[in-house]
Protein backbone atom coordinates (compact mmCIF):
# COMPACT_ATOMS: atom_id res chain seq x y z
CA UNK A 1 0.00 0.00 0.00
CA UNK A 2 1.82 3.36 -0.80
CA UNK A 3 0.96 6.44 1.70
CA UNK A 4 -1.85 7.67 -0.66
CA UNK A 5 -4.11 4.54 -0.63
CA UNK A 6 -4.97 5.34 2.84
CA UNK A 7 -6.64 8.16 4.91
CA UNK A 8 -4.12 7.63 8.02
CA UNK A 9 -0.42 8.86 8.38
CA UNK A 10 1.98 6.06 9.18
CA UNK A 11 4.96 7.33 11.36
CA UNK A 12 7.36 5.13 13.08
CA UNK A 13 10.31 5.89 15.55
CA UNK A 14 13.67 4.28 15.49
CA UNK A 15 16.97 4.41 17.01
CA UNK A 16 19.12 2.12 19.35
CA UNK A 17 17.56 1.68 23.60
CA UNK A 18 17.85 4.98 25.38
CA UNK A 19 17.54 7.69 22.89
CA UNK A 20 14.19 8.19 24.34
CA UNK A 21 11.80 7.01 22.09
CA UNK A 22 9.46 5.63 24.62
CA UNK A 23 9.82 9.10 26.71
CA UNK A 24 8.88 11.08 23.68
CA UNK A 25 5.99 8.92 22.38
CA UNK A 26 4.20 9.77 25.64
CA UNK A 27 4.52 13.06 25.32
CA UNK A 28 3.01 12.84 22.23
CA UNK A 29 0.16 11.38 22.93
CA UNK A 30 -1.02 13.26 25.56
CA UNK A 31 -0.11 16.66 23.06
CA UNK A 32 -2.24 15.20 20.28
CA UNK A 33 -4.90 13.88 22.32
CA UNK A 34 -5.68 17.37 23.84
CA UNK A 35 -5.66 18.61 20.38
CA UNK A 36 -8.47 15.53 19.29
CA UNK A 37 -6.02 14.20 17.21
CA UNK A 38 -6.85 10.55 16.72
CA UNK A 39 -3.49 9.21 17.27
CA UNK A 40 -2.41 5.38 17.89
CA UNK A 41 0.75 4.62 19.52
CA UNK A 42 1.85 1.14 19.45
CA UNK A 43 5.40 -0.44 19.09
CA UNK A 44 7.24 -3.54 17.59
CA UNK A 45 7.44 -6.17 18.50
CA UNK A 46 4.33 -6.44 19.40
CA UNK A 47 0.64 -4.32 19.30
CA UNK A 48 -1.44 -7.34 19.38
CA UNK A 49 -1.61 -10.22 22.02
CA UNK A 50 0.08 -12.70 19.71
CA UNK A 51 2.48 -10.14 18.71
CA UNK A 52 3.19 -9.00 22.21
CA UNK A 53 3.57 -12.90 23.57
CA UNK A 54 6.47 -13.40 20.60
CA UNK A 55 7.82 -10.01 22.21
CA UNK A 56 8.12 -11.39 25.54
CA UNK A 57 9.50 -14.67 24.04
CA UNK A 58 12.36 -12.38 22.56
CA UNK A 59 13.02 -10.18 24.90
CA UNK A 60 13.29 -12.98 27.24
CA UNK A 61 16.79 -14.96 27.87
CA UNK A 62 16.10 -19.03 26.93
CA UNK A 63 18.70 -21.59 28.10
CA UNK A 64 18.66 -22.73 24.10
CA UNK A 65 20.09 -19.29 22.63
CA UNK A 66 18.06 -18.15 19.68
CA UNK A 67 19.54 -18.44 16.07
CA UNK A 68 19.61 -14.95 14.45
CA UNK A 69 17.52 -16.07 11.37
CA UNK A 70 15.07 -17.58 14.70
CA UNK A 71 15.37 -13.73 15.88
CA UNK A 72 14.08 -12.26 12.36
CA UNK A 73 11.73 -14.68 11.58
CA UNK A 74 9.69 -14.00 14.77
CA UNK A 75 10.38 -10.28 14.50
CA UNK A 76 8.08 -10.54 10.89
CA UNK A 77 5.66 -13.00 12.14
CA UNK A 78 4.83 -10.61 14.82
CA UNK A 79 4.89 -7.52 12.44
CA UNK A 80 2.55 -9.68 10.24
CA UNK A 81 0.40 -9.97 13.12
CA UNK A 82 0.60 -6.41 13.65
CA UNK A 83 0.25 -4.75 10.63
CA UNK A 84 -2.99 -6.85 9.62
CA UNK A 85 -4.59 -6.47 12.75
CA UNK A 86 -3.89 -3.14 14.18
CA UNK A 87 -1.78 -1.07 11.19
CA UNK A 88 -3.70 -1.08 8.64
CA UNK A 89 -7.34 -0.82 10.08
CA UNK A 90 -6.19 2.38 12.27
CA UNK A 91 -4.74 3.72 9.28
CA UNK A 92 -7.84 3.05 7.29
CA UNK A 93 -10.08 4.32 9.63
CA UNK A 94 -8.53 7.88 9.45
CA UNK A 95 -5.99 7.89 12.69
CA UNK A 96 -2.23 8.52 12.63
CA UNK A 97 -0.13 5.02 13.75
CA UNK A 98 3.09 6.07 15.58
CA UNK A 99 5.19 3.08 15.79
CA UNK A 100 7.67 2.63 18.30
CA UNK A 101 10.62 0.52 16.20
CA UNK A 102 9.05 -1.41 12.95
CA UNK A 103 11.02 -2.69 9.89
CA UNK A 104 14.14 -0.62 10.19
CA UNK A 105 14.83 -1.84 13.46
CA UNK A 106 15.26 -5.29 11.77
CA UNK A 107 17.79 -3.78 9.19
CA UNK A 108 19.78 -2.20 11.92
CA UNK A 109 19.76 -4.69 14.25
CA UNK A 110 19.27 -8.06 12.78
CA UNK A 111 20.58 -7.43 9.38
CA UNK A 112 23.48 -4.78 10.12
CA UNK A 113 24.58 -5.65 14.34
CA UNK A 114 23.81 -9.34 14.10
CA UNK A 115 25.12 -9.88 10.89
CA UNK A 116 22.39 -11.07 8.82
CA UNK A 117 22.55 -8.64 5.82
CA UNK A 118 20.13 -6.94 4.41
CA UNK A 119 19.05 -8.92 1.25
CA UNK A 120 17.10 -11.46 3.49
CA UNK A 121 15.43 -8.71 5.79
CA UNK A 122 14.45 -7.21 2.61
CA UNK A 123 12.74 -10.53 1.18
CA UNK A 124 10.43 -10.66 4.35
CA UNK A 125 9.56 -6.70 4.24
CA UNK A 126 8.51 -7.34 0.52
CA UNK A 127 6.34 -10.54 2.02
CA UNK A 128 4.62 -9.22 4.95
CA UNK A 129 4.35 -5.43 4.03
CA UNK A 130 3.33 -5.89 0.76
CA UNK A 131 4.17 -2.56 -0.02
CA UNK A 132 3.01 -0.56 3.19
CA UNK A 133 6.00 2.07 3.95
CA UNK A 134 6.37 4.53 6.88
CA UNK A 135 5.04 8.04 5.47
CA UNK A 136 7.62 9.56 8.24
CA UNK A 137 10.81 7.86 9.87
CA UNK A 138 11.77 9.64 13.11
CA UNK A 139 15.31 8.69 14.05
CA UNK A 140 16.29 9.98 17.39
CA UNK A 141 20.15 10.00 17.50
CA UNK A 142 22.55 10.02 19.81
CA UNK A 143 26.63 8.06 20.45
CA UNK A 144 25.78 5.08 22.06
CA UNK A 145 27.80 5.61 25.45
CA UNK A 146 25.64 8.01 26.33
CA UNK A 147 22.03 6.18 25.48
CA UNK A 148 23.55 3.31 27.39
CA UNK A 149 24.32 5.67 30.45
CA UNK A 150 20.67 6.96 30.47
CA UNK A 151 19.64 3.30 30.98
CA UNK A 152 21.95 2.45 33.84
CA UNK A 153 19.43 3.51 36.44
CA UNK A 154 16.83 0.15 35.36
CA UNK A 155 17.37 -2.91 37.42
CA UNK A 156 16.01 -5.29 34.30
CA UNK A 157 17.92 -6.08 31.65
CA UNK A 158 16.37 -8.01 28.77
CA UNK A 159 18.16 -10.15 25.95
CA UNK A 160 18.98 -6.97 23.80
CA UNK A 161 19.87 -4.50 26.95
CA UNK A 162 22.86 -7.23 27.71
CA UNK A 163 24.31 -6.93 24.14
CA UNK A 164 27.67 -4.79 24.02
CA UNK A 165 28.75 -1.44 22.69
CA UNK A 166 29.97 -2.62 19.34
CA UNK A 167 26.60 -4.66 18.80
CA UNK A 168 24.92 -0.88 19.37
CA UNK A 169 27.34 0.81 17.72
CA UNK A 170 26.86 -1.51 14.48
CA UNK A 171 22.80 -0.49 14.92
CA UNK A 172 23.66 2.75 14.89
CA UNK A 173 25.83 3.23 12.00
CA UNK A 174 23.56 1.42 10.03
CA UNK A 175 20.35 3.30 11.30
CA UNK A 176 22.61 6.66 9.90
CA UNK A 177 23.48 4.91 6.87
CA UNK A 178 19.93 4.08 6.13
CA UNK A 179 18.88 7.86 6.85
CA UNK A 180 21.63 9.07 4.48
CA UNK A 181 19.83 6.54 1.38
CA UNK A 182 16.07 7.82 2.13
CA UNK A 183 16.37 11.66 2.89
CA UNK A 184 12.82 12.16 2.09
CA UNK A 185 11.68 9.44 4.81
CA UNK A 186 14.04 9.71 7.62
CA UNK A 187 14.25 12.92 9.89
CA UNK A 188 17.08 12.47 12.08
CA UNK A 189 16.92 14.22 15.34
CA UNK A 190 20.13 14.85 17.75
CA UNK A 191 18.71 13.13 20.89
CA UNK A 192 22.16 14.50 22.85
CA UNK A 193 19.95 17.84 23.52
CA UNK A 194 17.76 19.06 26.22
CA UNK A 195 13.69 16.73 26.12
CA UNK A 196 12.37 20.10 25.72
CA UNK A 197 14.82 20.62 22.09
CA UNK A 198 13.99 17.17 20.96
CA UNK A 199 9.81 17.42 21.25
CA UNK A 200 9.80 20.73 19.31
CA UNK A 201 11.94 19.07 16.54
CA UNK A 202 9.63 16.10 16.53
CA UNK A 203 6.28 18.36 16.87
CA UNK A 204 8.33 20.16 13.27
CA UNK A 205 8.26 17.16 11.82
CA UNK A 206 5.06 15.68 12.46
CA UNK A 207 2.52 18.39 12.40
CA UNK A 208 2.59 19.10 8.39
CA UNK A 209 1.73 15.58 7.77
CA UNK A 210 -1.19 15.55 10.39
CA UNK A 211 -2.91 18.10 7.87
CA UNK A 212 -3.68 15.50 6.30
CA UNK A 213 -6.22 13.85 8.97
CA UNK A 214 -7.47 16.81 10.50
CA UNK A 215 -8.42 18.70 7.48
N1 LIG B 1 14.14 -5.36 17.94
C1 LIG B 1 14.87 -6.00 16.96
O1 LIG B 1 15.97 -6.47 17.24
N2 LIG B 1 14.37 -6.09 15.70
C2 LIG B 1 13.16 -5.59 15.35
O2 LIG B 1 12.75 -5.71 14.18
C3 LIG B 1 12.41 -4.92 16.37
C4 LIG B 1 12.93 -4.83 17.65
C5 LIG B 1 11.07 -4.32 16.04
C6 LIG B 1 12.70 -3.98 21.90
O3 LIG B 1 13.06 -3.43 23.10
C7 LIG B 1 13.94 -4.66 21.39
O4 LIG B 1 13.61 -5.39 20.22
C8 LIG B 1 14.96 -3.64 21.00
C9 LIG B 1 15.38 -3.99 19.59
C10 LIG B 1 14.67 -5.27 19.31
N3 LIG B 1 16.00 -3.75 21.94
N4 LIG B 1 16.94 -2.97 22.00
N5 LIG B 1 17.82 -2.33 22.08
P1 LIG B 1 12.28 -2.30 23.84
O5 LIG B 1 11.13 -1.84 23.04
O6 LIG B 1 12.03 -2.77 25.22
O7 LIG B 1 13.46 -1.27 23.97
P2 LIG B 1 13.80 0.04 23.21
O8 LIG B 1 12.93 0.27 22.05
O9 LIG B 1 15.24 0.06 22.94
O10 LIG B 1 13.39 1.12 24.30
P3 LIG B 1 14.19 1.68 25.52
O11 LIG B 1 15.32 0.83 25.94
O12 LIG B 1 13.17 2.00 26.56
O13 LIG B 1 14.81 3.01 24.95
P4 LIG B 1 14.04 4.37 24.55
O14 LIG B 1 12.58 4.13 24.54
O15 LIG B 1 14.66 4.91 23.32
O16 LIG B 1 14.45 5.33 25.75
P5 LIG B 1 13.52 5.92 26.93
O17 LIG B 1 13.11 4.79 27.83
O18 LIG B 1 12.50 6.82 26.39
O19 LIG B 1 14.61 6.85 27.65
C11 LIG B 1 15.64 6.29 28.44
C12 LIG B 1 15.97 7.27 29.60
O20 LIG B 1 16.61 8.44 29.07
C13 LIG B 1 14.75 7.77 30.37
O21 LIG B 1 15.11 7.85 31.73
C14 LIG B 1 14.51 9.17 29.79
O22 LIG B 1 13.91 10.04 30.71
C15 LIG B 1 15.94 9.62 29.46
N6 LIG B 1 15.99 10.57 28.32
C16 LIG B 1 15.50 10.36 27.08
N7 LIG B 1 15.75 11.42 26.28
C17 LIG B 1 16.41 12.32 27.05
C18 LIG B 1 16.95 13.63 26.79
N8 LIG B 1 16.85 14.22 25.59
N9 LIG B 1 17.58 14.24 27.80
C19 LIG B 1 17.69 13.65 29.01
N10 LIG B 1 17.21 12.42 29.33
C20 LIG B 1 16.58 11.77 28.36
Amino acid sequence: MSQNEYPGVFITFEGIEGVGKTTNLRFLAEHYHQQDIPILITREPGGTPLADEIRHFLLSEHEESIEPETELLLMFAARAQHISRVILPALAAGKAVFCDRFTDTSFAYQGAARGLGAEKIAVLQTLVQKGLTPDLTILLDAPVELALDRLQERAKTDRFESETSAFFQRARDAYLEMAIAEPERFRVIDATTSLEDVRQKMLSAINPLLEKIVA
